[in-house]
């Protein structure tokens, strides 16, 4: 029986005593050790009655468990859906009105608020805590530590990733098998990636970087992690002397300048830092070369396609680049308003097809249409260019949607939600700069006529709705919005108007 995700990220290292993961506190785990654990899960999802294709959504803390429950998914032929350990009680309402899981995975903190989610959807509840701990390893305990990886095939989905949208609505990214399997093997060959790499993984695991890019590679090499729970410098400062190579968002990067431990002598050893999910600053590109003698590697990926280009492993890595195509993906500029390929250095709206491009969005066929061409070219909303050498460089974005560390919000989301609260007349939400997460959401509000808006009330109210990076780091009151001749809101002045705030 095949299961071609299976085969080539799990199936070679089954019973291997090689180490997978190091922890912060120095606890190793075998490959061998993760698949047994990860094969106790998926009997625990079989014996509750999951088959290929249902759907398991996930919102745990990021630990050796959470990871295993992904490698258990892709035996069991079940669909993996991570979700964002921020979100809210609410958001995760939506996400599984929406896919309908068979299993839902929370964090035991969270089951209260959670419980009557699943309850009213028919959804098994289990837990799974930071330290391990939870109903779902004491499931787990007496099952036997092989399983019989379920036959599926490339086309088969393998993830269910969820965007959100310009409409404020998210929407469900399908990812098959092959796309994950084709990018992976595309990142391991061009990244050069061995068994005898450490990465160094502070990402969390909800998101494409994290447990594609990040952890997909090293499985398919069979090289180990240090496996962090999240990105805290003084730990990150330790295990850079025994990583060989790190994935970060740029908030992590300008972190680690910021601080006078993080010197060439820390690094001399490692052999890539990659940079991705945000656009990375030419000068901090240039600061850490600087400061370590290492140009960070960038490259350019989307929850809906993964990686899509990458700067060369050996070639010139250009800052302000996201640099070519990987190998069998194909990208054009085009220009919105033609719908043809803009001529040659023309800033146009990137497109890509390839194995890397997803299948659509989980039962909604329209958006599915708007956003993926027929000919199977996928319009990114991102805003492009190519150098005179065919470096892509990523200009801005058609699409509204604002990059806080490495996190998509989409001001639609927000400003539906700001719009429903008492004496909002209207509201604005825009990214400005910010020194550590790159962009920061900032809201303006128009009161309605005769009432007064108090924006920390404002702030309060809308805390259990949306997930706290979404939630505005400064709001202000305006008495009306700036805007075109159409009527079309002016987000760009509102941008400039507020563009100091965090300097
Ligand atoms: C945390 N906060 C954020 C935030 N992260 N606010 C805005 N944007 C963010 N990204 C909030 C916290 O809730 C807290 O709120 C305050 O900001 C300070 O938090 P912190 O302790 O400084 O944050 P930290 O926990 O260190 O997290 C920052 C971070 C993290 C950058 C390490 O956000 C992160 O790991 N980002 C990675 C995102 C990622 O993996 N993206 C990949 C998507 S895949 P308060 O007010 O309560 O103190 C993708 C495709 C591709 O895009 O190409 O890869
Ligand atoms: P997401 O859908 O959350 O996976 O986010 C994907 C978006 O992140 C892309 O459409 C880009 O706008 C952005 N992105 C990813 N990598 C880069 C990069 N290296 N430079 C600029 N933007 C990036």
């Amino acid at each position: 029986m095949t299961n071609p995700l299976h085969d080539a990220l799990f199936a070679p290292h089954v019973g291997s005593d090689r180490t997978l993961m190091i922890l912060p506190d120095g606890r190793r785990i075998s490959y061998g050790a993760f698949l047994e654990m990860a094969a106790r899960f998926a009997h625990v999802f079989a014996d509750a009655g999951l088959v290929p294709g249902d759907r398991l959504a996930v919102q745990v803390e990021k630990s050796p468990e959470a990871l295993a429950v992904y490698a258990a998914c892709t035996q069991a032929g079940i669909v993996f859906l991570p979700l964002n350990t921020a979100y809210t009680a609410a958001e995760v309402d939506y996400f599984v009105g929406d896919a309908t899981p068979g299993i839902l995975l929370v964090d035991p903190r969270n089951e209260p608020a959670l419980a009557p989610i699943a309850e009213s959807l028919g959804t098994k509840l289990l837990t799974l805590d930071a330290d391990g701990g939870g109903s779902l390893p004491e499931a787990a305990a007496d099952k036997p530590g092989r399983f019989e990886p379920r036959a599926r095939t490339e086309e088969d989905l393998a993830a269910l990733l969820y965007t959100s949208g310009t409409t404020g609505r998210s929407k469900g990214a399908m990812l098959t098998q092959a796309n994950l399997l084709s990018n992976a093997r595309s990142l391991v060959e061009e990244w050069r990636f061995t068994a005898d790499d450490v990465l160094l993984h502070a990402l969390p695991i909800f998101h494409t970087h994290g447990l594609f890019v990040a952890s997909n590679v090293t499985f398919l090499a069979g090289g180990s992690m240090l496996f962090h729970p999240g990105f805290k410098l003084d730990r990150m400062i330790e295990a850079l002397p025994k990583a060989t190579a790190m994935m970060g968002v740029p908030t992590f990067y300008t972190r680690l300048l910021d601080d006078p431990r993080f010197t060439r002598d820390l690094v001399g050893h490692m052999r890539l830092f990659v940079s991705g999910s945000a656009p990375l600053l030419a000068e901090t590109h240039t600061a850490f070369e600087e400061r370590t003698g290492h140009r960070i590697l960038e490259r350019y990926g989307m929850t809906e396609t993964n990686m899509n280009t990458s700067n060369p492993y050996d070639g010139e890595r250009r800052a302000g680049t996201v640099g070519f195509p990987l190998p069998g993906v194909e990208l054009r500029i085009m220009d919105p308003d033609t719908d043809a390929p803009v001529a040659d250095g023309a800033v146009g709206i990137i497109e890509v097809r390839g194995p890397n491009v997803f299948k659509g969005y989980w039962q909604m066929p329209e958006k599915t249409k708007e956003e993926l061409r027929e000919d199977g070219f996928f319009i990114t909303g991102d805003m492009g260019q190519l150098d005179a050498d065919g470096y892509v460089q990523i200009v801005g974005r058609a699409k509204d949607l604002i990059i806080s560390g490495g996190y998509n919000i989409y001001p639609k989301e927000i400003e539906l939600l700001l719009d429903e609260q008492e004496g909002v007349l209207e509201s604005a939400v825009v990214g400005v700069p910010h020194p550590d997460f790159g962009e920061a959401v900032v809201a303006v509000l128009v009161p309605r006529k005769g009432e007064a808006l108090d924006t920390d009330a404002l702030a309060e109210a809308i805390k259990p709705r949306i997930a706290r990076f979404k939630q505005p780091k400064a709001l202000f009151v305006a008495d009306s919005l700036p805007r075109n001749t159409m009527g079309k809101v002016q987000k760009n002045i509102l941008r400039d108007r507020y563009a100091d705030l965090f300097a």
